[in-house]
């Protein structure tokens, strides 16, 4: 691998690590090197905010007194538009840079190659990063940015542990453990990156989840049920144990005495074809700042999101177990489909083998 490529890993390294969440922004990372060696790194940071090709040239800066020699590595197209900061583009230009490798262009229409184009009216060298598997991980880390920015909705990611036979639990409603311990890690690793994390009220009763990343830091900012007709407070509880998320419950209409509810949101949502209507629900999510959001189920809530395309990623923890029962709940519920050629073909498909369980990973629909 040449030098251009390892010093570009190192970037995505760094915005592939952040441990906090910069939502809605994308997360970047940015360095600066002088004759091969990094002399300013920088990522994009939150208090103060600052972007991280400014981060990363002024920690060069402190160690070089002209960066007219430099090269500016960075995940992302700098920024065009002055928003709560910026733009970068002219800190670049400033700072006497005349070369820059970047990994993706800025999906956002403010930005979109603007800054592309400034720099090389500028006469700065300017390189999109050609290595396949490079431009894929940095295409990854906006991936939910994208979706955000074109479509106003976040990046949907479905995680569920199935049996063998594709249930999600017995006809008494057991489901405690289907996947195995090593997968539940995972799993919690997935919900600390999450910004949100969304379930359906049947899995709330019958799993009575708590939705924490548990052992982990970095919470999700928002754990969010969708429940047409919330009742007592007895049955959002298990949500309240060691919470440090926002809660929010979508229904068709609050409770009665839902002020009484502590700490609770309620967000009424109108009803399309008789369910709430999920695409308010995750706009409402988006416009909170949450791009990334984790759906764990159930069945139903599932079928509805596939059935409107709205589910961009699915990880299905498959364990080898047998669950049987014309009762027990299917992994995939809603309206579904007539042929196999209408079939969600999943592509960027991962295939991993974790504990006893087969982990697959892959990308549902491409919207953006
Ligand atoms: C960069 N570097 O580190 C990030 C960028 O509200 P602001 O000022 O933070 O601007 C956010 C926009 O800037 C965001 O929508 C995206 O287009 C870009 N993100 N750009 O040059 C960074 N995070
Ligand atoms: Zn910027």
């Amino acid at each position: 691998m040449n030098d251009k490529n390892k010093l570009f890993i190192k970037a995505l390294e760094l915005a592939e690590n952040l441990s906090y969440k910069v939502s809605p922004r994308p997360p970047v990372a940015a360095i600066v090197t002088y004759k091969g060696e990094i002399i300013g790194e920088g990522v994009t940071t939150i208090d103060p905010l600052i972007h991280a090709e400014v981060n990363a040239i002024n920690a060069a800066e402190e160690k070089l007194k002209s960066l007219k020699d430099c090269v500016l590595y960075t995940t992302l197209e700098p920024c065009f538009h002055t928003g709560n900061t910026g733009p970068c583009v002219d800190r670049i230009i400033e700072s006497g840079i005349k070369k820059i490798i970047i990994g993706s262009v800025d999906p956002n229409p403010k930005v979109n190659k603007k800054s592309i184009n400034k720099l090389k009216n500028n006469k700065t060298d300017v390189e999109l990063i050609e290595n396949h598997d490079l431009k894929k991980r940095s295409d990854n880390l906006i991936e939910p940015f994208k979706m955000y920015i074109k479509n106003s909705l976040p990046f949907v990611t479905v995680k569920m542990a199935i049996s063998l036979d594709g249930k999600i639990a017995t006809k008494t409603g057991d489901s405690k453990w289907i996947s195995s311990e090593k997968s539940r890690e995972i799993v919690q690793d997935m919900r600390s990156k999450s910004d949100a994390i969304l379930i359906g009220s049947k899995t709330l009763e019958i799993d009575k989840p708590s939705l924490n990343a548990r052992n982990r830091t970095l919470q999700p900012k928002i754990k969010a049920v969708v429940k047409t007709a919330p009742n007592k407070i007895s049955e959002i509880e298990s949500l309240l144990l060691d919470n440090a998320s926002k809660i929010i419950v979508y229904c068709h209409k609050k409770p009665n005495n839902f002020e009484s509810w502590k700490d609770i949101d309620f967000v009424e949502v109108n009803k399309k074809n008789e369910k709430l209507d999920l695409v308010a629900i995750l706009k409402d999510l988006s416009e909170r700042g949450c791009i990334n959001v984790l759906m764990e189920g159930g069945g139903k809530l599932l079928g509805s999101l596939i059935d409107l395309n709205l589910v961009n990623k699915v990880r299905l923890f498959i364990s080898p177990m047998l669950i049987g029962g014309e009762s027990s709940a299917d992994s995939i519920g809603g309206e579904g489909i007539e042929f196999i050629s209408q079939s969600k073909k999943l592509t960027d498909v991962e295939v991993k083998i974790v504990e006893s369980d087969i982990m697959v990973t892959g990308k549902l629909k491409d919207h953006v």
